[in-house]
């Protein structure tokens, strides 16, 4: 749970540094395992994969193939990981019990559990957005993110970056995600930004409404992270009326 001094600085600038709550046991299983998922050595049928970019621009990644490839370090994101035993742990992980409880209730679910990757000297630009409006299409808006590294990540190899206090802007956009150069040029000075640096295995809790971007890997180092939305379990998707997966709760997911 959020001591208040955190709690304070939640509402204040929308973002919190947690530290690190898993072992570095847990860490190094969580590395392998998504090395793993990306070389096909643990399949899950169906599930979400992108790869990197090969320019680092936003908008050549959906001029690609989508979907998996074949086996390759060089994915940008991967979807659908609640469907790992060894992520679903880490999701479930009492401190997150501790913490949704606190900040979303008592029965949660999680619209992503995504890997984000920057692979070593590549990378794609991220542009700074924020994450919610129209086009997640769900009927309700009270979620959070939980950002975990599983690698350093550092200011060259693309850690994030956001704008503290920028949650309270409230959405900029209806549809939401990206913003206009007009919004970027007013909300995002580099002088107010951070960047969260982070040891491996650190986390951070994020507003979703907080501006935030990441840039391209430098380095030979991966920047590889995992991104958890937890959410109110009630929550519907408005396209489908279903609910999604139950990470806390009566029937909740077992890591099996
Ligand atoms: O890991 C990154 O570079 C960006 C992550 C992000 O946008 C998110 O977790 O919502």
């Amino acid at each position: 749970m959020l001591t208040q001094e955190q709690l304070k600085s939640w509402e204040d600038n929308g973002y919190v540094r947690l530290g690190r709550i898993m072992s570095r046991e847990e860490l190094a299983a969580l590395q392998r395992r998504i090395d793993d998922i990306m070389l096909g050595r643990v399949l899950y049928p169906g599930m979400f994969f992108q790869l990197d970019s090969d320019t680092g621009d936003y908008g050549d990644l959906w001029k690609q193939p989508q979907g998996y490839q074949g086996p390759t370090l060089n994915y940008r994101k991967i979807q659908d990981l609640e469907r790992d035993p060894l992520f679903l742990a880490y999701m479930q992980h009492p401190f997150f019990r501790g913490l949704t409880r606190q900040l979303v209730g008592e029965n949660v679910s999680c619209f992503r559990a995504m890997f984000m990757n920057k692979p070593a000297k590549k990378g794609t630009v991220l542009p700074y957005h924020q994450d919610g409006g129209s086009q997640w299409e769900l009927d309700r808006e009270h979620f959070i993110t939980v950002w975990t590294g599983l690698d350093p990540a550092t200011i060259e190899n693309g850690c994030v970056q956001i704008i503290p206090g920028s949650h309270k802007l409230g959405l900029l956009s209806e549809r939401g995600h990206t913003i206009t150069p007009e919004q970027e040029a007013l909300h995002c000075k580099e002088e107010d930004s951070i960047y969260l640096e982070a040891d491996a295995g650190e986390c951070f809790l994020l507003h979703n409404y907080v501006l935030h971007r990441s840039g391209v890997n430098t380095i030979t180092q991966s920047r590889r992270a995992f991104s958890v939305v937890y959410m109110d379990a009630e929550t519907r998707s408005k396209k489908t009326g279903e609910l999604f997966p139950l990470i806390f709760g009566q029937g909740a997911l077992a890591p099996v």
